[in-house]
């Protein structure tokens, strides 16, 4: 089989089914360089004094590993002067980042979990960079905030890269989902599936089960009803994997199937579940939706939520289609 490059891929994208304008390529093609270097840095591990915790926490008040601090320096570096951005936005930054005065500016505005899976980084677990693409609103001047709180439907494009035994980008500009593994050697993506798809049925999940005592009634009773396996309701037998790395969890599922689950719970009423619905719950939910599986925070489409602030939390529910629409109906039937 002939393997083509990400820059090939895109290029022809571009010429084929103009769904790619050239400044989003460039974007793409920046995000996917400073994916490489992250990977190389993680790499590095221990021989690089790259792991531990720095002196600092992010917004969320969780304590940043230098590996963050260090993924996030190299997104920024990377973005700022090609052009093609009006302003970034990231997990580990509470403010927005407006592109400075020195450089040109562009259309775009680019989101990202510069490291997903913070626990997994000191024991060698896979983790990844998660990253989500709007245009900035016609006529912006200076970007603020408000501009940046677009509902998912609304991104370009959305991906993420693996660091685990290979360093995978897996990528969609909303024409399916496809994925390239980085060639060490010769410093390449090269496209290695192509319109992912996820299968609808799937005997497998994926939660963080000691939270259990905190979880509302419909999923302790979806949770219960897998958990039953053959003799239960399902009359099957389901499978349980927790990563604790989004990114590998979904890449899982992308590839086999499965459910993935973060509720909300009884312990914070206000700030539902775990994940930040515009650096992990949107990428992930239009990657998901355009490999054909669905993403729900329970009551509705993820894609479809108004955010209101930068950082804002969210239930998520995704993967096969019909896992996810059966443990939403168990939500929205209370
Ligand atoms: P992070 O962005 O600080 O790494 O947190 C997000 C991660 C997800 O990757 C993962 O699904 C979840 O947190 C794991 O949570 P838990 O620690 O409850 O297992
Ligand atoms: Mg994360």
């Amino acid at each position: 089989m002939k393997r083509i490059s990400l820059t090939q891929y895109l290029i022809e994208e571009q010429r084929l089914n103009n769904s790619i304008p050239a400044e989003l390529r460039l974007l793409i093609e920046v995000v996917a360089r400073a994916c490489k270097t992250i990977s190389h840095a993680v790499g590095k591990g221990a021989l690089g004094d790259v792991l531990g915790t720095a002196e600092s926490e992010n917004i969320q008040g969780e304590i940043q590993k230098k590996l963050d601090i260090i993924s996030n320096e190299i997104l920024l570096q990377a973005n700022e002067w090609g052009g093609h951005l009006a302003a970034m936005a990231s997990e580990e930054m509470e403010t927005i980042h407006p592109i400075p005065n020195r450089y040109p500016k562009g259309e775009y505005m680019l989101l990202f979990d510069p490291l997903d899976g913070s626990s997994n980084i000191d024991v060698n677990v896979s983790i990844g960079t998660i990253f989500s693409v709007l245009k900035a609103p016609d006529g912006m001047a200076t970007p603020t905030e408000e501009d940046f709180l677009q509902p998912g439907t609304k991104q370009v494009a959305a991906g993420y890269a693996v660091y685990g035994p290979q360093t995978v980008l897996v990528l969609t500009t909303g024409n399916g989902v496809h994925s390239f593994t980085l060639d060490r050697e010769m410093g390449s993506w090269v496209m290695t599936q192509r319109n992912m798809q996820i299968p609808a049925e799937t005997a497998e999940y994926a939660i963080n089960a000691s939270n259990a005592r905190y979880w509302y009634p419909p999923v302790t009773r979806y949770i219960g009803e897998l958990e039953a396996g053959k003799t239960g309701p399902r009359s099957k037998n389901f499978n349980m994997r927790w990563v604790a790395s989004m990114v590998a969890d979904v890449h899982r599922i992308l590839n086999r199937g499965g459910i993935f689950m973060y509720p909300a719970d009884q312990r914070e009423p206000d700030k539902p579940g775990k994940l930040r619905l515009m650096y992990e719950a949107n990428p992930m939910s239009l990657i998901i939706e355009q490999a054909g599986g669905a993403a729900t925070d329970g009551k509705q489409r993820i894609l479809d939520i108004q955010p209101t602030t930068l950082h804002q939390r969210v239930a998520v529910f995704l993967g096969s289609r019909n896992e996810v629409e059966m443990v939403t109906r168990y939500h929205t039937e209370e």
